[in-house]
């Protein structure tokens, strides 16, 4: 079968439904796929309810309603289909929109997955937004959000841009009005709403030297090419609203500055994602950034005002919104500068530190990405963490950067091995990925992770 013929059965399925429940994700992309399928489905007149979960796993299932509902599992359900079977689903009262790798089960549950079709680079928002599509040719409005979960799900980061079927979505987006993508962007986080220099110092890949993480050098060099930093009225100016000649000066110094330090400049340009109908300088103007809002509600237990954000709230659960944002980026910073402070233990081939109780579990990956543009970025990091409700269990979070992965380092596979071993279970991607062990095996599961990555690192070096 083709992956449009699948979206049309999915499409079909839900058609014919009287009343839906929608599982999802709490992440960035799990919330625009509610938000997603919610609206398209609300627009039939089908009567729909929504039900976020942190993951699907045993202790989860008793929020998966037992009723004559249709059940929409979306960004996950995939990997889990043994629990589904297991909480008495039967075949026809489930559908699965999953970007996820697929788990046999006795059931044979209708499912639309991009994976088998070869299609690397979609996100379950992505699947949601074309079955929305196949349900009603007006719902392209929707590609907007299907964009979000694309980025927020990091499909564009390799390729600088979104590409293929998620690219086909954002050029959905530009047919339906609400989205414009600039070829040839800065490829940098914050560009609608941070200080140009703070923007800049966020690059981290590539590394611009003397500006990346360095605030103070990114000011300098903006004040050494005569560009205004502040509006008249004292505003710092945000790199989306700079004219096109002041955008192309700063772009032509650091690609000099990155090969006066013989540093690849190949991926300081990238796409951007631009939403017009979102005020200016607000978190909903792009995409990643939007993302982000969406992940701090996640985060924070509160995806439902997320979803509320998405499907046009502007007012109380915006605002509260906003204030999670705040929060999740306070508490993020705090975090990153724990793991500065401490300092982390290093192994041949990653780093690594445990932070216990004092941070939350949903952000610890977050603090040990940022934490690692300070540290070596050629070893991977490692963060462990305690759970608050769970003392038998710790959480990791690994990270690294996309040259590490083009080496051949898979943090998804090492930690789905290493976990294994120890009696825990992991998942994830190449890039970013997370495992549940054991309390108490850390130690022989830093051994483990080192190995694999020492093994990794010698088999592409042999390869190339
Ligand atoms: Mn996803």
């Amino acid at each position: 079968m083709a992956f449009t013929e699948d979206l049309r059965e999915a499409s079909e399925i839900i058609r014919s439904a009287s009343a839906v429940t929608i599982l999802s994700h709490i992440d960035a992309d799990g919330i625009a796929s509610e938000a997603i399928l919610r609206e398209a489905v609300s627009r039939l007149n089908i009567q729909t309810r929504s039900v976020f979960l942190r993951q699907l796993e045993p202790l989860m299932m008793k929020w998966v309603p037992k009723d004559d509902t249709l059940k929409i599992f979306v960004d996950l359900g995939a990997g889990q289909q043994n629990l589904i079977e297991e909480h008495g689903l039967s075949d026809d009262e489930v559908l699965i929109l999953d970007h996820h790798i697929s788990q046999p089960s006795n059931i044979e549950y209708r499912q639309v997955n991009c994976l088998p079709y070869g299609i690397g680079k979609l996100s379950a928002a992505g699947i949601a937004y074309f079955v929305a599509r196949e349900m009603d040719a007006g719902n392209r409005d929707l590609a907007k959000l299907g964009v979000v979960g694309n980025v927020g799900d990091m499909m564009a980061r390799e390729a600088c841009g979104l590409v293929g079927p998620a690219r086909e979505i954002a050029l959905d987006g530009v047919t339906a009005g609400n989205v414009r993508i600039t070829t040839h962007d800065l490829n940098c986080y914050g560009l609608s709403t941070r200080p140009i220099h703070i923007c800049l110092s966020y690059s981290d890949d590539p590394i611009i030297p003397g500006i990346s993480n360095n605030p103070n050098g990114a000011q300098a060099f903006l004040e050494r090419l005569g560009i205004t930093l502040r509006e008249p009225d004292g505003r710092w100016r945000v790199w989306e609203e700079l004219p096109d000649e002041e955008r192309r000066t700063i772009a032509s110094a650091i690609v000099e500055q990155l090969i006066a330090h013989g540093e690849p400049v190949n991926r300081i340009f990238g796409e951007s994602y631009i939403f017009p109908d979102e005020a200016p300088r607000s978190p909903l103007r792009n995409a990643s950034e939007y993302a982000t809002m969406l992940n701090a509600c996640g985060r924070w237990a509160r995806p439902d005002i997320g979803s509320s954000v998405c499907t046009g709230d502007r007012d109380l659960q915006y605002r509260k919104a906003e204030h999670m944002l705040r929060h999740h980026r306070s508490v993020i910073r705090e975090l990153f500068q724990y793991i500065l402070d401490t300092g982390v233990a290093r192994t041949d081939n990653l780093q690594w530190i445990h932070t216990g109780d004092r941070f939350p579990d949903t952000i610890v990956g977050i603090g040990a990405g940022m934490a690692l543009s300070k540290l070596d970025w050629k070893r991977p990091i490692m963060v462990f963490c305690t759970l608050p409700d769970d003392p038998e269990v710790v959480k990791v979070s690994m990270r690294t950067v996309e040259r590490v992965v083009a080496r051949g380092i898979d943090l998804q596979a090492a930690l789905c091995e290493a976990s294994e071993r120890v009696g825990g279970a992991g998942g994830g991607h190449a890039i970013a990925a997370g495992a549940y062990i054991p309390a108490g095996t850390e130690e022989v599961f830093v051994r483990e992770i080192d190995d694999i990555l020492a093994r990794q690192s010698s088999s592409c070096a042999e390869n190339s």
